[in-house]
C-alpha cells in the first residue's frame, strides 16, 4: 500500500482555464523547485522530469530532481539521468514541487512535500485535482507531452536533450505506438521531438534491445505460471523466483503484456510477491475491459488500458480477489478461439 495521504495542502480544486499559462507564472515568480515523480518511476516519469528540470534550467531556475526509487537501468543512458536523486525525505526553500502523475502524495513515497506550493501535471484517468495548481488531460499520449507543451508556451528551446528525453516518454507510454490514447498527433509529436534531435532508433534499442539476463529468466519463470480462462489470462512470479533469477523490481515491468498479447484476451493480470507476503498487481487491457476503474477499487488506478494496485497476500487469495473482479469485466464478452 503507498503511504496514507496527507492533506495539509489546501486543495483548490480547480483546474485553470490555461493550465500552462498558470503553471508558467508560478515558476517564472520563483527560483528554486522542485520535479517528483512517482515511485518505481517508468519512462514517462524518468523522462518528463528530465525534461522539466532542462526547462526551469533554460528558465534561468534551479530545480532538483527526487524519486523514491532509482531510475531502471534502461533509461540511465538518458541526458542528465544523474541529475534524478533517489530520496525518501525532501526539503529545502523550494518555490513550489512540480509533481508529474501523481494522483496524491503517497503515489511518490517521498516525505515531506507537504511544505510546498505542489503543481500537479497528470494524464491518469485516476487523476484528480488534488493540488494547488492542476493540469490534467487525460487524452495526453503522456505526461511527457504535456511538459513539451509547458516547453511550447513558456517559448523555449526543444533542444536535443531534451527532445530524446520527451520522445522516450511517449515511445513507453504508449507501448511503442501500440495502446488506446495513439492518435494522429502523438505521430506529429514523435515527428516534432525526431526533428528536435531525438533519436528514434537509439532511444528504441536503449528501451527495448538492452533487455537484463535477469528480466529474461524472470519472464521465463512468470511464462511458466501463465493460466488463461476465456477472455482472461494471467502470471505471476514468487519471491522465490525474484530472488532465484537475481531479478530486479524494474524487471517486472512489462511481463503482463505477453499474457495480453495472447490471441482473444481481452484482459490479462500480472502478480508479483513482495516479500513482506503482499501481492503487486499489474492490470492491462486491449480496451474493453476498464482496468483502472478495477484498480481503484482496490486501492489503485491508471489508466482504463494499464493499471496497478497493491493487494494482500497470500498470492492465492490475491490471485482469487483479482479474479473474481476481472471476471465479471469480461462475462458479457463472447469467447473466441485462441
Ligand atoms: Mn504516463
Amino acid at each position: 500500500m503507498d503511504a496514507p495521504r496527507t492533506s495539509s495542502v489546501p486543495v483548490t480544486g480547480a483546474t485553470p482555464a490555461h493550465p500552462e499559462e498558470a503553471i508558467l507564472e508560478v515558476l517564472r515568480a520563483g527560483e528554486r523547485f522542485l520535479v517528483c515523480s512517482h515511485s518505481r518511476p517508468d519512462g514517462d516519469a524518468v523522462g518528463s522530469v528530465l525534461a522539466m528540470g532542462m526547462l526551469l534550467q533554460q528558465m534561468g531556475k534551479r530545480a532538483d530532481l527526487v524519486t523514491a526509487d532509482r531510475v531502471p537501468a534502461i533509461y540511465r543512458s538518458l541526458p542528465q539521468a544523474d541529475a534524478i536523486r533517489t530520496a525518501l525525505r525532501v526539503h529545502g526553500p523550494y518555490d513550489a514541487a512540480i509533481l508529474l502523475e501523481c494522483d496524491g502524495f503517497g503515489r511518490t513515497r517521498l516525505r515531506g512535500l507537504d511544505e510546498f506550493f505542489i503543481i500537479n501535471i497528470d494524464h491518469h484517468t485516476s487523476g484528480r485535482a488534488w493540488a494547488n495548481l492542476n493540469w490534467i488531460d487525460r487524452e495526453a499520449s503522456s505526461v511527457g507531452e504535456l511538459v513539451f507543451r509547458l516547453v511550447k508556451a513558456a517559448g523555449a528551446t526543444v533542444t536535443p536533450e531534451m527532445a530524446t528525453c520527451l520522445y522516450t516518454t511517449v515511445l513507453t507510454d504508449t507501448g511503442g505506438f501500440c495502446y488506446g490514447g495513439t492518435r494522429a498527433s502523438t505521430f506529429a509529436l514523435a515527428r516534432e521531438l525526431a526533428e528536435a534531435g531525438a533519436n528514434p532508433i537509439r532511444v528504441a534499442q536503449d528501451v527495448y534491445f538492452s533487455v537484463a539476463t535477469s528480466k529474461m529468466l524472470l519472464l521465463g519463470a512468470a511464462l511458466t505460471n501463465l493460466h488463461r480462462e476465456g477472455r482472461l489470462a494471467w502470471l505471476w512470479v514468487t519471491h522465490q523466483d525474484m530472488v532465484r533469477t537475481c531479478a530486479a523490481e524494474e524487471d517486472c515491468e512489462g511481463i503482463v503484456n505477453y499474457a495480453l498479447s495472447i490471441a482473444g484476451i481481452e484482459a490479462a493480470a500480472f502478480l508479483r510477491e513482495l516479500p513482506e507476503r503482499r501481492v503487486r498487481l499489474s492490470l492491462r487491457s486491449k480496451g474493453k475491459v476498464n482496468v483502472a476503474a478495477i484498480a481503484e477499487q482496490l486501492g489503485g488506478g491508471g489508466h482504463e488500458n494499464a493499471a496497478g494496485c497493491t493487494l494482500e497476500g497470500p498470492l492465492s487469495r490475491a490471485l482469487e480477489e483479482i479474479l473474481a473482479h476481472l471476471r465479471p469485466s469480461v462475462a458479457g464478452l463472447a469467447v473466441e478461439p485462441g
